[in-house]
């Protein structure tokens, strides 16, 4: 569609090429990221960062995620710490390749996932309080090096379906709505820049369709990711 032609083409025209960049790969849960991860892993210039959920669920034996999920209220602000490191750990880990691609960013951990919880009553204040400093903190001292957005952009229902069938044992209990409000903060925070300003150029993905279909998506994702780089 038009829209996300026209993103495109602000993919390509924008600011100069570089000898290496780091790509966030943005979307709701379910949306196909770890399948895009997968495309891109084969491709020698690409290093893509290892799952962060699989640290999320062994902190020194304890899975968190599992935790947040039973009751979010006690302990998002322990398991939204703990995604703070690991993306901050990512955004920091030198690039062994000249394309570097990571599940996320702090950018999405705060904008949708802590604004989720807090504003749907998940959260308490002072909880959202210290993560926002904490937020506040990394990202005006430390750069954390984004080219390039990457949106997987899929309806709440396709991304229900997809969690349904991965059949993941802590997330069977996430409700619809909670997928609706979840695209909705990506939507404000990606598509319409109302609450807080992009990092980097984006690149809208149409996610919706049967994985076939995505993988032609994919391959002109490629085109384009490879064109900024000099
Ligand atoms: N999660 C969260 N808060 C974050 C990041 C993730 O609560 N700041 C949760 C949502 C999921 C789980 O962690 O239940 C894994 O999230 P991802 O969406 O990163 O990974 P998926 O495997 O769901 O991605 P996809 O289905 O797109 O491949």
């Amino acid at each position: 569609n038009l829209e996300n032609r026209e993103r495109c083409r602000a993919v390509l025209d924008g600011p100069q090429t570089k000898d290496s960049i780091t790509v966030a790969v943005e979307g709701n849960i379910g949306s196909g990221k770890s399948t895009f991860l997968q495309y891109f892993k084969k491709f020698p210039e690409v290093e893509v960062l290892p799952e962060p959920v699989n640290k999320w669920k062994d902190v020194q034996g304890f899975n968190t995620l599992d935790l947040m999920y039973k009751d979010a209220s006690r302990w998002s602000l322990a398991f939204q710490s703990y995604v703070q490191l690991t993306m901050a750990e990512g955004h920091k880990k030198s690039k062994s390749k000249s394309v570097k691609m990571m599940e996320r960013s702090l950018y999405s951990a705060r904008n949708c996932f802590v604004e989720n919880l807090y504003k749907g009553g998940l959260m308490p204040e002072v909880d959202y309080a210290i993560l926002s400093e904490f937020y506040g903190w990394i990202t005006t001292n430390e750069d954390t090096n984004v080219d390039l957005i990457v949106y997987l952009r899929a309806d709440p229902e396709v991304c229900q379906s997809r969690i349904r069938l991965r059949n993941r044992q802590e997330e069977q209990g996430v409700p619809m709505e909670y997928l609706k409000s979840l695209h909705a903060l990506h939507e404000d925070w990606l598509i319409d820049e109302n609450k807080f300003k992009l990092p980097a150029p984006l690149l809208v993905i149409d996610a919706n369709s049967d994985i076939s279909q995505l993988y032609t998506k994919f391959e002109e994702a490629k085109e384009q990711i490879f064109a900024k780089l000099s």
